[in-house]
């Protein structure tokens, strides 16, 4: 039998990897999973804590205000940043603004973190799957300042390091540094994240489709052709691809990149400039499709050379095994 490997060890081993590794960025993966290991647990009795704990009123047993799980999951990742010492700033999908740490530990912080805390939070009262996005970067500001938003509006190909977890039948974390990519399940009865996935390369091709097919008459001609060609049977594989769509970005993502697959969210009329932000959605799941062999773009150049212009922004988004990606930016006429 072979020996487990925890996702601590695995930091460790490969810290040597880093040019100037001092220890930082493995601090900061190390306290993504600890938080996200408290997120898991509020997941896992997120209907008891919502509908019987809750069910009298706004408080819980305790006299607490109950809290939706979304904002509880930013307060965990937002602590173990700020508490951390090694970021300077932060911004999530909850908040407006990006936040400046101002102790001077965190001050002195040489990196920011991007996140979604939890992904797909529409589908937490469905019990289906949800995510955490995370991408980190150097900061570009000097150190000892206050981060800045010019730290936050960097490039996507300027991450360091970028993953997910994945809340689903198991819990799942999948991260790149740069240097492939790697994926840990969590053990609940040890309490670890434990190498499940090493290694993970996506298939050059697939079979299945993801989009919300509701948009498709609202969306480009291009889009409509490329699922029409899908939906054939006189496509590349002689029969209509299989349409699988949770509208859970990390649940259908992550299910393409093993499978192999592609991930489409369109430009539509209600949403021109697509729907999926760049700087914790796209950006960091372009950087771990690229590095397992696949694609990101957004139907007209590539995600990752994006120079994001607003904290927020939007993107369309087009992802996955390569020559399918390649295929449908063919339909798209680039
Ligand atoms: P949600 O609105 O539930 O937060 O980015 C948010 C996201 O979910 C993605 O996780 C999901 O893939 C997508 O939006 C679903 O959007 P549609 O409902 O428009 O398909």
């Amino acid at each position: 039998m072979s020996k487990v490997i925890t996702l601590h060890e695995f930091i460790l081993d490969r810290q040597a990897d880093f040019p100037f590794a001092s220890g930082e960025l493995s601090r900061i993966l190390n306290d993504i999973a600890v938080a996200s290991k408290i997120v898991s647990r509020d997941v896992r009795k997120a209907g008891l804590v919502d509908h019987i704990l809750g069910a009298q009123g706004e408080t819980n047993i305790q006299g607490e205000e109950q809290q939706k799980l979304d904002v509880i999951a930013d307060d965990q990742f937002i602590r173990a940043f700020q508490n951390g010492g090694e970021v300077c700033g932060i911004a999530s999908e909850e908040n407006d603004d990006f936040v400046a740490f101002t102790s001077e530990t965190a001050k002195n912080g040489k990196y920011i973190v991007l996140f979604d805390p939890l992904d797909g939070s529409s589908n937490i009262d469905v019990n289906v799957s949800i995510g955490t996005i995370f991408s980190i970067y150097r900061r570009s500001s000097a150190i000892g300042k206050l981060a800045n938003l010019e730290d936050m509006l960097q490039k996507g190909s300027e991450q360091i390091a970028a993953g997910y977890v994945l809340y689903g039948s198991s819990t799942m974390l999948v991260y790149t540094t740069g240097a492939g990519v790697n994926g840990f399940t969590l053990d609940p009865s040890i309490g670890e994240f434990c190498l499940s996935h090493p290694n993970m390369k996506t298939p050059n091709t697939g079979r299945i489709y993801a989009m919300n097919e509701g948009n498709i008459g609202v969306c480009d001609q291009g889009v409509q052709k490329y699922i029409a060609y899908c939906q054939s049977d006189e496509n590349d594989k002689g029969a209509p691809y299989s349409g699988r769509y949770i509208g859970s970005l990390v649940a259908d993502f992550h299910r393409n990149l093993i499978k192999g697959g592609i991930y489409i969210y369109p430009a539509t009329n209600a949403s021109p400039e697509g729907k999926l932000r760049l700087l914790y959605e796209c950006n960091p799941l372009a950087f771990i499709i690229e590095q397992a062999g696949g694609i990101a773009s957004t139907g007209k150049e590539r995600v990752l050379d994006i120079k994001p212009t607003r904290l927020h922004q939007r993107i369309p988004f087009f992802a996955g095994s390569k020559a399918m990606v390649e295929k449908a930016l063919d339909f798209l006429g680039h």
